[in-house]
């Protein structure tokens, strides 16, 4: 016997309540987009929760009153399902969504008095805004709405005065920190995963899910300078895992997450050959349908396995990505384009948020776990595991600073997602945990200019960025915020501080 959902016309209904806002493709209006890869960190009853209570802070108006239980169910499912097509979003689309602003005017110089290298921006996802702070009084010089549901981490023009951020909806927004306004924003894919900024700040890469393709936007007016569909060498259409600059190979650098390869594009116009030992005859490729003047040229490397999350050495040869495997990571060099070592990496290491630092006569990279309480150390010479060091949880983020003797290791998941370990540099021995707010979940770390002060998210929707002495470990002020994720520090971003991710 059919169940209630199923005789519910729920297309008919979304048509009727929903549209108006997330449009009638489902791609997202005014709300955002309702599609799966969207909504699938949203399990459970609670897309059906929000349809029924809406959701604070926004304009998305409760339903309990208007729909019945198994009308509500019926589109929490008829939402959680693929769109029947993939959605066309070239070069016209994306200009088509382009929102410049007309009220903004461009500062020579900041409205502000604080030191423009030690702004430290904060993501706030509880109502969807980032807090700009002055990093030495820790005073909030402006707090501006971002596009919904922003992910990974904002980036900054090597001058420090712009910074662009996404949302995983595949808005752009880009932002004077200058003048305190916003220039405007794009929308470069449907669901996007990540974005990084060219060393010379003029190309923005945007790494899209759907559809498979990367978007290079021209930072001065977010115009689209290519998209390039994204299809292995055996024709499989892939989404991109994650991407980031390499600067000294003058590079975006992209794992792909449908096809075992690692694209490495171009954003010099005439590529220095000798950097890349194989050269054109070996595996720089011009892509069919791109033109051949085109300045981002890509070349593609087989990889061994599937990457889904990867770190650079602080040279940039390098590549540490985590095998889809779960049993080892491993090493590629870019130079010669192929597998070098295996890394003892098995569960689910971060490398996205793996940070380094010297060690003896070493470097050495940490990186947490996604599945298990540990921080796992590797020495980047040997490429061996030194030390696994037992947290109390897995986690998530990982940061320290050049004039710290601390690395700072979250807990995000489990009964202990209220701690956070400060781990000896040098003894690799977790020398304190802090808990600061019991039950509140405390992660993501990021320091001031100078390393003296490390800012903590208080993760919660009535939470706060608390400010810590990085050397006494005390806590030395609280600044209230809406669920505050990432921090990010204008002078460790574009340094390309050892103790960020990158
Ligand atoms: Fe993230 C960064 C991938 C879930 C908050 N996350 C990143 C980056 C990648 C990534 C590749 C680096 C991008 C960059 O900064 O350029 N994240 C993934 C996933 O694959 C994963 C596990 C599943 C997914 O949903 O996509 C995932 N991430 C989350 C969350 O659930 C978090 C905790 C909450 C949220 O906002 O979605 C989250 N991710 C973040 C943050 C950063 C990030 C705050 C930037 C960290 C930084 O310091 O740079």
């Amino acid at each position: 016997m059919a169940g209630a959902s199923e005789t519910i016309d729920a297309d008919a209904l979304y048509q009727e309540h929903c549209a108006s806002c997330h449009e009638e493709s489902r791609l997202g209006g005014t709300g955002p987009a309702l599609i799966p890869e969207t909504l699938k960190r949203m399990r459970g009853p609670k897309v059906a929760g929000v349809i029924l209570d809406g959701r604070p802070a926004t304009q998305m108006p409760a339903f309990a009153d208007t729909l019945s239980t198994e009308e509500v169910d019926a589109i929490a499912a008829y939402l959680k399902s693929p769109l029947a097509e993939t959605p066309v979003w070239g070069e016209a689309e994306i200009m088509a969504s382009r929102e410049l602003r007309d009220d903004y005017t461009p500062a020579d110089t900041p409205v502000w008095s604080s030191d423009p290298m030690n702004i430290t921006l904060a993501v706030e996802t509880g109502d969807h805004h980032v807090s700009v702070l002055d990093g030495d009084t820790f005073e909030v010089l402006d707090r501006f709405a971002t596009p919904f549901a922003v992910h990974g981490g904002p980036k900054f023009d090597p001058t420090g005065r712009y910074v662009f951020i996404m949302s995983r909806d595949g808005w752009v927004q880009k932002y004077d920190i200058y003048s305190l306004q916003e220039v405007g924003r794009v929308r470069a894919g449907v669901n996007s995963r990540n974005i990084a900024m060219s060393s010379d700040g003029k190309w923005l890469a945007v790494a899209n899910y759907l559809p498979n393709t990367l978007t290079i936007l021209s930072t001065s007016d977010l115009s689209v300078a290519e998209v390039h569909d994204i299809t292995g060498k055996d024709g499989t259409p892939s989404r991109v895992s994650a991407v980031y600059q390499a600067p000294p190979r003058d590079s975006f650098v992209l794992a792909l997450k449908d096809v075992p390869e690692i694209w490495e594009v171009s954003y010099a116009k005439y590529p220095d050959l000798n950097l890349f030992a194989g050269g054109l005859a070996h595996d720089w490729k011009i892509e069919g349908p791109v033109p051949q003047d085109t300045p981002f040229p890509i070349r593609r490397i087989t990889t061994p396995d599937y990457l889904d999350d990867f770190f650079f050495d602080q040279s940039y040869e390098y590549v540490m990505g985590a095998s889809r495997g779960g049993q080892n990571g491993l090493v590629i060099d870019l130079v010669i384009g192929q597998k070098t070592a295996d890394l003892d990496l098995p569960g689910m290491p971060h490398l996205g948020s793996g940070i380094t630092w010297a060690y003896g006569d070493t470097t050495v990279m940490a990186t947490p776990h996604l599945k298990d309480g540990v921080v796992s150390v590797i020495d980047m010479t040997t490429w061996k595991t030194i030390k696994r060091i037992k947290t109390e949880g897995p986690g998530f983020f990982m940061r320290s600073h050049e004039n710290s003797p601390y690395v700072w290791a979250d807990v995000f998941f489990g009964p202990n997602k209220d701690a956070m370990h400060v781990i000896d540099k040098q003894s690799l021995e977790i020398v304190k945990t802090l808990r600061p707010v019991p039950g509140a979940t405390v992660a993501h770390v990021e320091f001031t200019k100078d390393g003296s002060h490390a800012l903590v998210s208080v993760w919660e929707d009535d939470g706060a960025v608390l400010i810590y002495d990085a050397k006494t470990l005390e806590q030395v002020g609280r600044l209230p915020m809406r669920k505050p994720s990432g921090k990010y520090n204008v002078w460790n971003k574009i340094t390309f501080s050892e103790g960020t991710s990158h």
